[in-house]
């Protein structure tokens, strides 16, 4: 009987261990799924980077992951020697002493150090993200109660509103994605400095694409800038991010990035739908 408690502890240590690696193992699977565009079935690591600061984060993220494994493992095997080495039974007669400088230093400065380790990087990845400094167009996105609305002042002021494909008529022999897929996706071309202004008309809701790292929030009354450089074409899918009401879930954002050929047939071919 005295036994249990080794086996719940050695069960515990095992899950602890191998827990962390779950998400590194996904990742290495990931490549597997370069194709699928948007979420997939089973999926446990991030949808597949299509722009620079997704790429970022991905490598932060995974840089993070092997710190904070290595981290666990160093204060597990800490306490693992502590009970076995130090229990009464090992050890009887325990020292007395309560203090001790030098340690006292080092578990103070190391971790300042792997602080700033991680600060140091995360504070660039956080203006990198925040703008571009030579944008060649803007997207200008407005949240609705419950749709998404998008202007390209660059390409003679095209504007259109984009509402979520209802479940019933989603045509999945067309691509369509139940609650992904949008009546009018947003077009945007690849290799393109694209400067996004995102607000919001009514409440707040939050323009979020991960596959292109994007999150930024949709504010009534303010602009929020972010920006995205689209490396390969594709059909990349968003969601808003931010409760916004009953059609919350019900305001998907769907993009296709084409190549700037393409891009400037469907604005050429826009301006002419207006005209007739
Ligand atoms: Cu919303």
């Amino acid at each position: 009987m005295k036994k249990q408690p080794l086996s719940l502890l050695a069960g515990l240590t095992t899950a602890f261990c191998v827990l962390p690696l779950i998400p590194v193992l996904a990742a290495e699977d990931h490549s597997a799924h370069s194709a699928a565009p948007g979420p997939h079935n089973w999926q446990m690591g991030f949808q597949d980077a299509a722009t620079p600061v997704a790429e970022h984060i991905h490598s932060f993220h995974n840089g993070l992951l092997y710190l904070v494994f290595g981290l666990a493992a160093f204060v597990i095997s800490l306490l693992l020697i502590i009970i076995v080495r130090f229990n009464a039974k090992a050890n009887p007669k325990p020292s007395l002493f309560a203090h001790n400088t030098v340690i006292e230093v080092l578990w103070t400065v190391i971790p300042v150090i792997i602080l700033i380790v991680i600060a140091v990087p995360s504070m660039k990845l956080l203006y990198y993200m925040d703008r571009t400094p030579s944008p060649e167009m803007t997207l200008k996105v407005t949240g609705y109660q419950w749709n998404w609305g998008y202007e390209y002042p660059d390409q003679g002021g095209i504007s259109f509103a984009s509402y979520m494909i209802p479940e019933k008529e989603i045509d999945q022999s067309r691509g369509q994605i139940r609650l992904l897929s949008t009546d009018n996706p947003v077009v945007v071309p690849v290799d393109t400095n694209i400067q996004v202004l995102v607000t919001a008309a009514d409440v707040l809701h939050s323009w979020a694409v991960p596959a292109f790292g994007i999150k930024t929030d949709a504010v009534p009354g303010r602009i929020n800038e972010t920006w995205m450089r689209v490396t390969r074409p594709g059909t990349y899918y968003g969601q808003c991010s931010e409760l916004c009401g009953k059609g919350h879930a019900y305001m998907p954002i769907e993009i296709k990035a084409v190549s700037k050929e393409e891009f400037k047939a469907w604005t050429e071919g826009f301006a002419k739908e207006k005209k007739e």
